[in-house]
């Protein structure tokens, strides 16, 4: 069984990149997004077995997902089809030199999933023998049905004793009419919390680390990444450690904070010094920015090396 879990909506992705309002794209490029499939991507690329759970469509494109994942070596025995409802999908629009995204996801698959989704065998399983389990603020957005699974999520974890990983991803679209305190209550109850500077700035009012403590409380380690491209944590104990990204041509943002968050994870798993885990995100995430799609599959090999090149630090 996987080492980590991912469980949040994946969406195939019609990107029409060719600069035009969307009324005159004719054609458009089919990809997979999702933030917590991509980080489930991210993390079997850099070489843990990884686990991705959620719910699809019973159609075409849910099984395009689904194979899309598998290639990718992660390990999709608990996604459930939907005889009734559709898989999400959102359109990527680029119009000057900016991303649009636009979703067809409301009454999707996935967010149909409730607290007692939790409870079958299958996901079960893979919860009782995960290290880390990640999830992001979307799919606390999704519905809520979705955002009760992940108060149980959080109980599950007191159970299990897996590290709960909790990307903001703040997605105001998502959040129109809502009322974020379920968003906070897993925020506060996670191990790891990751969150852009500028996202935290309009979902809290601030994306000072410090100042995010006083919010999120004791427990996680926050990992806070600054304008100024610089990922700061800070650590239950005190500890704060910097690591400035690397410079990047960027060709399309979307999905680099989820290649930044399986670079974090994975360092995590394998033991790595803090500042390695902080660079080992600024790696991954710099693949993902240069290219278009939401994820990337940098070998392995190249990121352990990239790795070493920064100092003499060890791959576990
Ligand atoms: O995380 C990058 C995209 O794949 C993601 O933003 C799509 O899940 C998504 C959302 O809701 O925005």
């Amino acid at each position: 069984l996987p080492r980590a879990v991912c469980l949040g909506e994946a969406m195939v992705v019609l990107s029409g990149d060719t600069g035009a309002p969307l009324e005159d794209v004719e054609s458009f490029r089919r990809s997979v997004g999702g933030a917590e499939c991509n980080v489930a991507g991210g993390l079997a690329g850099l070489g843990i077995p990884t686990g991705w759970i959620s719910r699809v469509g019973d159609d075409g494109f849910g099984r395009h997902v689904r194979r899309d994942l598998l290639a990718r070596g992660v390990e999709v025995g608990a996604v459930e089809d939907d005889p009734d409802r559709p898989t999400g999908l959102y359109v990527k629009h680029t119009m000057n030199g900016r991303s649009r995204m636009h979703y067809y996801r409301s009454g999707s698959a996935a967010a149909a999933m409730d607290p007692s989704f939790l409870d079958r065998p299958a996901v079960r399983d893979r919860l009782a023998a995960a290290d880390v389990v990640h999830t992001t603020g979307i799919t606390a957005a999704i519905s809520a049905t979705s955002a009760a699974m992940l108060d149980r999520l959080a109980e599950l974890r007191d159970t299990y004793g897996f590290a709960l990983s909790v990307d903001l991803n703040w997605r105001p679209v998502l959040w129109r009419d809502q009322d974020p305190a379920p968003l906070w209550r897993l925020l506060r109850a996670a191990d790891f919390v990751l969150i852009g500077a500028d996202e935290a700035e309009v979902f809290a009012g601030t994306g000072e680390p410090a100042a995010l403590r006083e919010l999120l409380g004791p427990r996680a380690t926050i990992v806070v990444k600054s304008d100024a491209h610089v990922a700061v944590s800070l650590e239950p104990d005190g500890r704060s450690t910097a690591v400035p990204a690397l410079t990047v041509d960027v060709v399309e943002p979307v999905g680099a904070g989820d290649a930044f968050a399986a670079g974090f994870l994975a360092g995590t798993l394998q033991g790595l010094p803090m500042e390695q885990r902080l660079r080992l995100g600024h790696l991954n995430a710099a693949t993902v920015l240069a290219v278009p799609n939401d994820h990337a599959t940098p070998l392995e090999s190249t990121l352990r090396e990239a790795l070493l090149a920064c100092d003499d630090g060890q791959w576990a």
